[in-house]
C-alpha cells in the first residue's frame, strides 16, 4: 500500500493527494506532526534530508517533493496520459511544473504562509510574483482548458492547490475568470478531492 507522509494544511500534500485520488489509488495517509517537529527527527530526515512533507513511499521507493511525486504516480500509475513520454509534450508539461515550483512558491504559496501562518516574507515581491503568474495563466486558459496540453495533466495538478487556496492568500481572483473556471473544471473531475480552505469554485460560475 502507497503511504503519504503529509500535513493535512499543506498544498504541497495536496498535489499527492489529489493525483492519488483521481487515479484512484488507495493509500495510507500518514499525518507528520508538525507541532512536535516531527518532519525534523532522524526518521524522517532519513527519507526526506530537507525535513519536508510531502513524502511518498511505494514498495521500496521513497520519493521527496511534490512535483517528483506527481511525476512518479503519473508514470508508474498513470498511463501515458498525466505525463506523456512524446518529448514535445513532455517538455511542455515539466516548464509548467517548473512554474509551480518557482513562481507558484515565491507567489501566492508565500502569500497564504505569510497572511495565515503570520510567516515573514517580501510582501511586495510576491505580490508581484502572484499578479505576473495570473496574467500568464489567464492569457493561457483564455484559449486553452488546460495548462500544458489540450487535456488534462499533472502540471494542472501541481499548479492547483496554492491558486485554489487564494481566499487564504489575499488574492483576488475576481480579475481571472478563465482562471476560476480552470479551477472549477479540477473540482468537477471523478474522484476530486478538497482540503481545508479551498472554496467550491464551481458555485461561482452557476
Ligand atoms: N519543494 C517541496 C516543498 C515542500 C514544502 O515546502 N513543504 C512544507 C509544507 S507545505 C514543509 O514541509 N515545511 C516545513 C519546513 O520546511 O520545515 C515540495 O514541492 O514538496
Amino acid at each position: 500500500m502507497i503511504q503519504l507522509y503529509e500535513f493535512p494544511l499543506s498544498g504541497h500534500s495536496h498535489k499527492a493527494r489529489l493525483l492519488l485520488s483521481l487515479l484512484h489509488l488507495p493509500y495510507d495517509s500518514v499525518v507528520v506532526r508538525g507541532t512536535d517537529r516531527e518532519h525534523k527527527a532522524a526518521g524522517f530526515l532519513a527519507m526526506n534530508p530537507f525535513g519536508q512533507v510531502p513524502v511518498l513511499r511505494d514498495g521500496d521507493v521513497v520519493l521527496r517533493d511534490s512535483q517528483a511525486i506527481l511525476t512518479y504516480l503519473a508514470r508508474r500509475h498513470g498511463g501515458d496520459s498525466w505525463l506523456p513520454g512524446d518529448p514535445v509534450q513532455h517538455a511542455q508539461v515539466a516548464a509548467w511544473m517548473a512554474t509551480a515550483a518557482n513562481e507558484m512558491t515565491r507567489g501566492p504559496n508565500a502569500l497564504r504562509l505569510h497572511h495565515k501562518f503570520g510567516r515573514d516574507i517580501p510582501v511586495e515581491e510576491a505580490r508581484q510574483v502572484t499578479a505576473n503568474l495570473l496574467n500568464v495563466l489567464e492569457a493561457r486558459l483564455s484559449t486553452h482548458d488546460w495548462v500544458a496540453l489540450d487535456h488534462i495533466t499533472i502540471a494542472d495538478i501541481a499548479l492547483f492547490p496554492y491558486l485554489a487556496l487564494a481566499p487564504e492568500a489575499d488574492i483576488d481572483l475576481g480579475a481571472h475568470p478563465h482562471v476560476v473556471a480552470w479551477l472549477a473544471r479540477i473540482q468537477a473531475l471523478d474522484g476530486y478531492v478538497n482540503m481545508p480552505g479551498i472554496p467550491d469554485y464551481r458555485a461561482l460560475l452557476r
